[in-house]
């Protein structure tokens, strides 16, 4: 594995190329062109400027998060066409300037869903937070006006003010896709795509749902591995593959990843490492389940906040997470997901750099460990 950090770009991003230069063993950074739209074309010219800046902090690209998908790609509408012809010349720029990763999600309307960016923890801490009961009761289009107080003054890669404000007109485009329309455009693309991505050996690595279920009733369907493995059997080529991301999946207890990580050999191309706490309530029935790291779990309405990378504090055994990357051999890009706000930071939430550091380090620790002793 490699480790990375994500990076929003010189414009974007209040964490600077310099500052995860001094995270030991980062040398690599996922990035993207941050201004563009869904559906766009980026120039090799501009891959190019983004390569320079990087390696102007003696860095390297190590794969990009994410080239986006359109809406129409997603329906199947009018633009949809275009929009691959030119996700494929991107792709094809890309190869040029000697970039294989791309990793991008399928999901509807809304990329990854939280009720809450900044809820505090007992230590002080803040995180990213989702509760099913506050979903159940707001109106979609209401989501963003109650959680855009807490960006720190930065825009969530997802919820940009203009796309939000189309969000009525973005459901009712929607209205008529389920599963099977929406699974049925994914492999329309990704048959589409995949001869650009063997002349140019771009492994694709589709971001999982977040949380791993349907919300405001949109459908979501790379959400457990019975439906991974459904995509990659349609398109059965190696290069269409997927983010193994430990929090996106781990949010339903039924997703046993370190088993996931196991079965999806040698497709898994990029990971995203971090840790959940569930938090418990009982039901009126009583009932509850227990997720694979043996935590007591509600069955129905959920609510998990992001711990910190550590498996002591959060629902995961990250331990088994590592290993099974290790042992399946997996070689690709690596970075700590979503870290939580400490130390009065002032960042995007989710992707500040104390706490993304952190991550970094403790994860290589894990990998060292288990690299030794598997040499023993
Ligand atoms: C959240 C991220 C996602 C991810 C996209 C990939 O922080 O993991 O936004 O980048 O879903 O397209
Ligand atoms: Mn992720």
């Amino acid at each position: 594995m490699e480790m990375t950090l994500r990076w929003y770009g010189k414009e974007f991003d209040t964490v600077k190329l310099w500052q995860i230069r001094q995270i030991p063993g980062v040398k690599g950074v996922i990035t993207t062109l941050y201004n563009k739209a869904a559906g766009d074309l980026w120039t090799q010219d501009e891959i190019k400027k983004l390569k320079a800046d990087v390696a102007e902090a003696d860095m390297h690209i190590s794969g990009i998060e994410s080239v986006n998908i359109s809406d129409d790609i997603k329906i199947g509408a009018g633009k949809r066409d275009e929009h691959i012809d030119n996700y494929i010349k991107t792709l094809e720029n890309l190869g040029k300037e000697d970039i294989h990763m791309v990793c991008y999600n399928f999901m509807p309307v809304f990329d990854w869903t939280r009720t809450e960016l900044a809820r505090r923890r007992a230590d002080g801490a803040t995180v990213l937070a989702y509760n099913q009961t506050a979903v159940d009761k707001i109106n979609p289009e209401d989501m963003f006006a109650s959680i855009n107080g807490d960006m720190n003054g930065t825009v969530m890669p997802g919820w940009e003010p203009e796309r939000m404000a189309r969000v009525k007109e973005l459901f009712e485009m929607y209205k008529d896709i389920d599963e099977e329309k929406l699974f049925e455009n994914l492999v329309y693309f990704l048959k589409a795509i995949m001869p650009v991505c063997n002349k140019y050996d771009i492994k694709m690595a589709i971001h999982p749902d977040d949380p791993a279920w349907n919300v405001f009733g949109l459908p979501r369907i790379i959400n457990n591995e019975k439906n991974i493995q459904r995509m990659m059997k349609a398109v059965d080529d190696v290069h269409n593959g997927v983010t193994f991301c430990s929090g996106s999946y781990g949010t339903n207890p039924e997703n046993d990843l370190p088993q996931m990580i196991r079965n999806l050999k040698g497709r898994i191309h990029f990971a995203h490492v971090r840790n959940l706490q569930f938090n418990t309530f009982q039901h009126e029935d009583g009932s509850q389940v227990t997720s694979w790291a043996g935590e007591k779990i509600p069955v129905g309405p959920a609510d998990f906040e992001e711990a910190c990378h550590l498996s002591s504090d959060g629902s995961f055994d990250m331990y088994e997470i590592v290993k099974a990357l290790y042992e399946t051999g997996f070689d690709g890009p690596i970075r700590p997901d979503h870290g939580r706000m400490i130390w009065d930071e002032k960042a995007m939430p989710g992707y500040g750099l104390y706490d993304r550091a952190l991550g970094a380090c403790y994860i290589q620790g894990l990998w060292e460990a288990i690299d030794k002793a598997a040499r023993r």
